[in-house]
């Protein structure tokens, strides 16, 4: 259910938002088309995407609760957040102000890798799951990990292994030109510049409490029943076309 935002949060500044705007090539179609927008000269916002399936889609893996609490709330909290803080910042460079700079700067990178992640998470899930990817996205991940099983166990690995709130993360390194398994805390801790995800599995409490409790094993070992491996590829197929060639 969309997020709605009060004419106070539609006004956020351009400089923060261009960081994400570059993202574009990476983001579901369906979150490209709702944000940012572009709210006046050097204004923009980001909007809440409508979910691309039912809320019960994903069971038996995810409930429909979860799903629920997760995208209408906690996603749309941190789109919220994101808003608020660009619009912070707008105001600081209005009245020239930075007292507070270093906060919102967190807040920045905080709020802005939460959307970003989420919105890459709801759209690598769906009913289509299942089965493993083919295409370019299979063929790189078979040149870099050896075998999609051995990526997996690393990505699974990765996943349960965050420490306290995180992310299983499969980037595209254009730098170097190579998939890569990362580690999230947080939202934005432990990335690597430039890296551009293409799959993540939310390890946060919130994304699996309500069915798996204390389980976080369970649901990252159950995490593949509910990977559309069409949209990850579409997306891989995205990134690596723009990426810069290798030095
Ligand atoms: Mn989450």
């Amino acid at each position: 259910m969309a997020h709605e935002f009060n004419r106070r949060e539609m006004i956020v500044a351009a400089g923060a938002a261009a960081s994400l705007t570059t993202l574009a090539g990476l983001m579901p179609s369906r979150a490209a088309a709702s944000g940012p927008k572009e709210a006046g000269k050097g204004t923009y916002t980001h909007m809440l995407p409508p979910l691309p399936y039912p809320e019960d889609a994903l069971e038996p893996v995810l409930d429909r609760q979860t799903v629920n609490i997760h995208y209408s709330k906690h996603y749309a909290g941190y789109i919220n957040g994101l808003n608020a803080t660009i619009q912070k910042l707008a105001q600081a460079r209005s009245s020239g102000d930075f007292s507070a700079i270093k906060a919102l700067s967190r807040d920045l990178a905080f709020h802005g890798s939460g959307v970003v992640l989420h919105a890459i998470y709801f759209d690598s899930l769906g009913p289509k799951a299942g089965g493993v990817p083919g295409g370019k996205l299979g063929e790189r991940i078979n040149k870099d990990f050896g075998s999609f099983d051995t990526f997996w166990k690393q990505f699974c690995a990765a996943s349960k292994a965050v420490e306290a709130s995180g992310w299983g993360v499969l980037a595209w390194e254009p730098f170097s030109r190579c998939l890569m398994v990362m580690q999230a805390e947080k939202h934005q801790d432990l990335t690597s510049w430039g890296a551009m995800p293409i799959l993540v599995c939310d390890v946060w409490e919130h994304a699996y409490y309500l069915k798996y409790q204390n389980r976080r094993d369970e649901y990252v070992d159950n995490f593949i029943r509910i990977v559309d491996w069409q949209k990850v590829g579409d997306r891989f197929d995205k990134v690596a076309a723009v990426a810069p060639e290798k030095r």
